[in-house]
């Protein structure tokens, strides 16, 4: 394998907005390949279980609402140090304390409706990545 992957997620909003091409651009520019994508919906079971380790914080329920909410697009993505640069590619989880010229800050609308999830360790890149893709899917 020739680098650390990440999974990644553009949202409904973004994906209403009609932002898929930009910020798959963004993406491709950043370094990263894309091994896996595919334009899918989160029924709200789905959606719970996928956000499950934030089943106790107050914004469980509107979060699995909104990315329930519409169409998403799913995609593993390789590259050296892949989590840590992803994240510095979208920026803050708050838009408003996102780095200029980072996806949410370009994209995003508010803290719930952030445009793009990125994965937070290496561990969480790999559950997240086989939560939504066989194996036979990627490709390297
Ligand atoms: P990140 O996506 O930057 O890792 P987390 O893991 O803290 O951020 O939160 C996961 C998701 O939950 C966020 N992407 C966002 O959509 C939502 N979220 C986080 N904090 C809030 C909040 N205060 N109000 C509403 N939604 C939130």
């Amino acid at each position: 394998m020739s680098g650390n992957i990440t999974f990644t997620m553009i949202k409904p909003d973004a994906v209403k907005a009609g932002h898929i091409g930009d910020i798959l651009a963004r993406i491709n520019n950043a370094g990263f390949k894309i091994i896996a994508m595919k334009y899918t919906k989160l029924s709200a079971e789905k959606a719970g279980e996928f956000y499950a380790v934030h089943k106790e914080r107050p914004f469980y329920g509107e979060l699995v609402d909104f990315m329930s909410s519409g169409p998403i697009v799913a995609a593993v993505l390789e590259k050296d140090n892949a989590v840590a640069d992803f994240r510095k590619l979208i920026g803050a989880t708050n838009p408003a304390e996102a780095a200029e010229g980072t996806i949410r800050a370009l994209y995003a609308k508010s803290i719930g409706e952030n445009a793009v999830h990125g994965a937070d360790s290496d561990e969480n890149a790999k559950i997240e990545a086989s939560f939504h893709f066989a194996g036979t899917d990627m490709h390297r």
